[in-house]
């Protein structure tokens, strides 16, 4: 039966590939709500051919609601998921707000569709460096499992929100034309630079904010709190797909034939690996894919034992690194 969707953050990056995703996928919609701040009401979006008109979010906003997909920071999840609950819709949260919750499954489809059907309400969309770094990894640690894992991110500026690839543009304008850029959304000058990811760091572990929810989310979503992990987080002037270096190392040896093997035909992941002409996953090349690229896949020379690999892997970070994989969790809902 088609559904009453509302879209929590409906004018942000990830909001409008919700409405994009929902419609390319058919997903079956009667009433879809456009809610978003004060700011944005009376702005008008484009689902499936129609103009539709932004909402105020207010406690008021989730009567009759089936679905309500948040993608408005953890704050606005915090405060309005549960008032959605209450009124009896099921929330597929893109925020980090609930993701460690025990009640709160957190889902790859490709991973762990199983665990939706323990929901009490919520369900919690991976952070998206982590969903792009792992999925590709998970038909190996099913074969031969992965004991410990080094993610290094390049992470696009899609992953701060609209305003943060607003600056990436704008920077890089005023910087060729020479002009001074004071940064406003990001910390530091984006243009023709990197710096480490724009979270906070445990003063105790080093580990900023973002590399802490990669290696903690893996260990739950993957089911192996056992899984030794370090990660480091790092974003790139690239607007919309996130990037990472991976090297792993398995219980058994494995060699790279076998992981080539393991994912040609796994599920959300195209191989991308042609050491003749030398193309391997590019940002560029997974910008709106729903596949995650890997390539680059060889013997990691510094393990000797033949247990490690490394690989390369670039995914659209608002498609499979938010939206796209909450429409997945979406699809299983219904179809329970
Ligand atoms: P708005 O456009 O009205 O500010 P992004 O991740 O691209 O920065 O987008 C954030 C999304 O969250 C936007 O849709 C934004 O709406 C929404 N949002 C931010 N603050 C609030 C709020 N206080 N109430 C409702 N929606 C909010
Ligand atoms: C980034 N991954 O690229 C972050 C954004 O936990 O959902 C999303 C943070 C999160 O900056």
């Amino acid at each position: 039966r088609p559904l009453t969707v509302a879209i929590v953050g409906a004018t942000g990056a990830v909001g409008v590939e919700f409405l994009r995703c929902l419609a390319e996928r058919r997903f079956p919609v009667k009433e879809l709500r456009l809610l978003a701040s004060a700011r944005s009401v009376g702005r008008e979006l484009s689902f499936d051919g129609k103009a539709l008109v932004v909402q105020e979010l207010t406690e008021k906003s989730f009567e009759g609601v089936d679905i309500a997909l948040f993608s408005a920071g953890g704050g606005i999840s915090k405060r309005y998921a549960p008032i959605a609950v209450a009124a009896g819709a099921i929330v597929v949260d893109n925020s980090s707000a609930f993701r460690m919750d025990p009640d709160v499954p957190l889902v790859i489809p490709e991973i762990n569709a199983g665990a939706i059907a323990g929901h009490k309400g919520i369900v919690a969309n991976p952070n998206c460096a982590a969903i792009i770094a792992i999925t590709p990894l998970w038909p190996i640690h099913q074969h031969n499992r992965i004991r410990r894992m080094t993610i290094a991110t390049y992470q696009a500026a899609s992953g701060a929100g609209a305003a943060a690839m607003d600056e990436l543009a704008d920077s890089t304008r005023a910087y060729l034309d020479g002009r001074a850029f004071q940064p406003k959304v990001l910390p530091h000058p984006y243009a023709f630079n990197l710096f480490s990811h724009n979270t906070a760091i445990d003063p105790e572990t080093g580990y900023n904010d973002e590399e802490t929810k990669v290696m903690r989310e893996t260990r739950k979503i993957y089911g192996d709190p056992d899984l030794r992990l370090s990660a480091t987080c790092v974003r790139v002037p690239v607007l919309r797909a996130h990037a990472a270096a991976v090297t792993f190392e398995c219980e058994r040896p494995i060699g790279e034939a076998r992981v080539r093997a393991l994912l040609a035909n796994a599920p959300g992941v195209r191989l991308v690996d042609d050491r003749e002409r030398n193309v391997f996953p590019m940002p560029r090349d997974a910008s709106h894919q729903d596949d995650i690229l890997v390539g680059r896949i060889r013997q990691d020379l510094g393990d000797p034992s033949g247990h490690s690999i490394s690989l390369f892997v670039a995914g659209d970070q608002l498609l499979k690194g938010a939206a796209l994989n909450a429409v997945q969790i979406a699809e299983h809902l219904l179809a329970a």
